[in-house]
């Protein structure tokens, strides 16, 4: 029985044996194939899309959550805190449920989607949100967990990242091999971070012959790692990867330039429309950032990137479900008839 990612990798886990394992059984999700999205990049392309939406809240950041929050209660703590642009905090809040302890989370106020928001009521976090926005949030969680019995859940935290490493693992261990290039959104930047140290770690133990290329992309209005400068005020559609001053900034460096890859930015119109071509070319919905690695890669292509037959592996980091607020103000309401065969037929066109 699949009993989550740290029982899965355990001899990768920074954990002791005696510690306490906190599961939702996250992780094992899917690589689904995406022929119809890859002829729409390039024709040299062949496409997978690792949907780490199918995790247990939604999202990648339970991959980290499950280790993070283990580790926090093994150590004794009896609280657990983030910032979050939303996932982060819908995770920790489920976690910290499963273990018994409380999470508290820093939001930045009327920029969360809807469905995150509700999973950290669900789970019964406190939840506060901030007039400023997510890295305001963060840089008051690191102080208040420094000076408080509070255990800091955010990717700052190494125990996330060994978690989110898992990744890599898994797309190795489906695919045979490492893929040519790994494309996904950038935030604050812990995921991209996370997958290279992932596929660092397959490589060395022999696990894999080679390594991605890393394909990191970042909303226009909140590209500091493109810009090469903090952004004081990130706007942006995908809500979830508004943030202008990265954490994890020397990280996603560090994977860009190690792996000869690249990280580029995005504009909302270019994430809208890949948001709206995704689920009605493959069937898979997601929230809007992930949406920006869909457009960046369209935009590669366009610009003659790919030049022969590569695989390509595209983190698809969460649910659709988790920003309905999106899918709905892009869509005209559903046209409301009279409970009749003729009103039907007529509004199908028939
Ligand atoms: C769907 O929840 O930062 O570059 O506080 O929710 O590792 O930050 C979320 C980030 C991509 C960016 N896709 O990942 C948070 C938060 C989705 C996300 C990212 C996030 P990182």
């Amino acid at each position: 029985m699949y009993n989550g990612l740290i029982d899965r990798y355990r001899q990768w886990m920074p954990l002791q044996a005696s510690d306490t394992v906190i599961t939702l059984q996250e992780g094992n999700t899917p690589l689904i194939a995406m022929p119809r999205l890859a002829a729409a990049i390039s024709e040299h392309v062949t496409l997978y899309a690792k949907f780490d939406g199918m995790n247990p809240t939604g999202s990648f950041k339970d991959r980290g959550m499950t280790v993070a929050v283990s580790h926090a209660v093994s150590q004794g703590f009896k609280v657990v805190m983030c910032a979050s642009t939303g996932n982060t905090s819908a995770s920790a809040a489920a976690y910290a449920a499963r273990a018994g302890v409380r999470c508290v989370v820093l939001i930045p106020g009327g920029k969360i989607a809807l469905g995150k928001l509700s999973q950290a009521v669900a789970h019964g976090a406190k939840i506060i949100a901030i007039d400023g926005n997510f890295d305001t949030a963060l840089s008051l969680v690191r102080e208040l967990c420094n000076e408080h019995p509070i255990a800091l859940v955010n990717s700052v935290n190494p125990f996330r990242i060994h978690g989110q490493k898992t990744a890599a693992f898994e797309v190795i261990d489906q695919l045979g091999e490492a893929p040519d290039y790994h494309a996904l959104p950038v935030g604050n930047a812990g995921n991209i971070t996370a997958i290279w140290q992932g596929y660092n770690e397959y490589r060395k133990a022999g696990l894999s012959n080679s390594m991605p290329a890393m394909l990191g992309f970042q909303a226009a209005g909140a590209a500091p790692i493109v810009l090469g400068r903090a952004v004081d005020n990130p706007e942006t559609v995908a809500t979830a990867i508004r943030i202008g001053n990265p954490a994890s900034w020397s990280g996603a460096l560090k994977a860009r330039d190690e792996s000869n890859g690249r990280i580029e930015s995005v504009t909302d119109d270019e994430i809208l429309s890949a948001y709206r071509l995704l689920p009605s070319l493959e069937g898979i919905f997601v929230e809007p950032a992930c949406a920006a690695p869909v457009a960046g890669l369209l935009n590669l292509g366009k610009s003659g990137f790919f030049t022969k037959p590569c695989v390509v592996v595209l983190t698809l980091t969460g649910h659709g479900l988790k920003d309905p607020d999106c899918a709905l103000g892009l869509a005209e309401t559903p046209q409301l008839v009279p409970a009749e065969k003729s009103a039907v037929l007529k509004a199908i066109g028939l």
